[in-house]
């Protein structure tokens, strides 16, 4: 599993500001600390950067650099932006992402061969939020065939099916399982990633991290190859490097239909149990799930 730090971003209440001034210490103590916390890529998220946002991606690029050798991936709906972040980036970056409306496809897929990095096809499309999992597969095959013929390999593109809240609307969320499912089948050779932590926004702080888990080990389940994740979950992190078969064995029964004796289980299983029924949809979210 390869993991993205999502932690460097505009929405931080640390961060945000010292991007706008220019201030490298606080963008560097972050990338220095995602570096120790072992994610794979650290994420440059300067939002949609609509004043400058060339200057501040280059910026950015230049100052994480410093003090971190761990692959960027640079996010932004900026074109310009991106274009400016890629010029300096010293290895391979991931171009966080590429939708579907033609301007960008236009504008932003000849990047990713001009300067030989990868992409995150976000399956946006041109009416926004694809509905279910056929609509993704159809905006998976587009984006697909339109990298192919600008010359991109599968392999260098990486499919986000979108995750939504838990606590929205459930059949998104199961949409996008459904989906994970079949992207398998629909091109084999191609990779995967989410923003993990969107499906817990909106639910109590301290519970976020058994929502993210659990949508991980579910998701790796169904083949995903990478994900957007908070850095500093250090269990999180052990999951994903395999270090606790016991809960993702507790995790798959559950995805199995098993019905789980929760009093069989220790307290910290039992969470993830619950946890699981609450992103299938069997049963109903509620801020405290876990009490129930
Ligand atoms: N897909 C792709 N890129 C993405 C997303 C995605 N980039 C942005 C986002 N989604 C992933 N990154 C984050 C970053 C922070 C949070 C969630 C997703 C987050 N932050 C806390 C909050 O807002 O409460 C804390 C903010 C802070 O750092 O202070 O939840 O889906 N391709």
């Amino acid at each position: 599993m390869i993991l993205i730090g999502e932690n460097l971003n505009i929405m931080s209440q640390t961060i945000g500001p010292a991007l706008k001034e220019r201030n490298p210490g606080p963008v560097q103590e972050m990338a220095k600390a995602e570096t120790k916390a072992g994610v794979d890529y650290i994420d440059l998220n300067i939002g949609p950067a609509r004043k400058a946002g060339d200057e501040m991606m280059e910026w950015v690029v230049k100052t994480a650099q410093v003090v971190t050798d761990k692959l960027l991936s640079l996010d932004t709906t900026n074109p310009v932006a991106m274009e400016a972040g890629l010029k300096v980036a010293k290895n391979k970056a991931l171009i966080n992402s590429i939708s579907l409306q033609p301007d960008r496809l236009e504008k932003e897929l000849p990047l990713v061969t001009k300067y030989n990095a990868c992409m995150i096809g976000l399956l946006w499309g041109v009416e926004g939020m694809p509905r279910d999992a056929n609509e993704r597969a159809m905006l998976a095959v587009d984006i697909l065939y339109k990298a192919n013929e600008a010359g991109i390999a599968n392999e260098d593109i990486w499919i986000d099916p979108i995750l939504t809240p838990v606590s929205v609307e459930i059949n998104q969320l199961k949409a996008c399982f459904e989906f994970m499912a079949m992207l398998k089948e629909i091109a084999p050779d191609c990779k995967s990633t989410v923003g993990l932590s969107n499906i817990s926004n909106g639910t109590p702080t301290h519970l976020r991290p058994y929502l993210n888990r659990t949508c991980m080990i579910m998701l790796m389940r169904h083949g995903l190859y990478s994900a957007i994740v908070d850095a500093f979950d250090t269990e999180l992190i052990s999951i994903a490097r395999g270090q606790k078969p016991k809960i993702v064995e507790v995790v798959h029964r559950v995805m199995d239909g098993e019905k789980v004796d929760l009093s069989s289980l220790s307290g910290e299983e039992a969470k993830y149990a619950k946890t699981v029924r609450v992103i299938t949809g069997e049963a109903l979210y509620s801020h405290s799930w876990l009490e129930i």
